[in-house]
């Protein structure tokens, strides 16, 4: 076989390939649409959820007395204005049924909803240290309509 030949079949097969090597649609970019939501029974019903703030400090929580009716989605906003604490939502059979994710610092915001199904006494508490049995926590009473 010719050289030059040769040469001509080995430099397109390489064409070839690269051709074939860059032609895979880069589709990850179009995957990315910012404005995407996704679905969520939770943020259904946005307007049905009630915002209760409640300042954390050394060694309280205020309020430290919460009333909800049954039924009630509660968005508990917990502002840390000095110290490092948690909150912790603790049923009446003493099981912790919601929390903050984190221990957050002064100035730190955290905060998680949760729904009050049935009528029964839930209480509050930070469970950083003893900081609970030095007064840091609370009630959350829940009535019928
Ligand atoms: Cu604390």
């Amino acid at each position: 076989m010719n050289k030059k030949i040769v040469v001509f079949l080995l430099m397109a097969t390489i064409v070839a390939g690269c051709l074939h090597g860059g032609s895979t649609p880069d589709a990850t970019n179009e995957d990315q649409n910012p404005n995407a939501t996704t679905p969520d029974a939770n943020t259904t019903d946005n307007e049905d959820i009630r915002e209760i703030t409640v300042e954390s400090g050394n060694y309280f929580f205020d309020p430290s007395e919460i009333d909800v009716e049954a039924g009630e989605t509660v968005r508990f906003i917990i502002e840390n204005e000095g110290g490092t604490h948690d909150l912790v939502l603790e049923d009446s059979d003493g099981n912790d049924v919601a929390s903050t994710d984190r221990v957050s610092n002064p100035g730190e915001t955290d905060s998680f909803t949760y729904t009050f199904d049935r009528a029964q006494d839930f209480q509050i508490y930070c469970s950083v240290g003893n900081h609970r049995q030095q007064g840091m926590e609370g009630d959350v009473n829940v009535y019928e309509e």
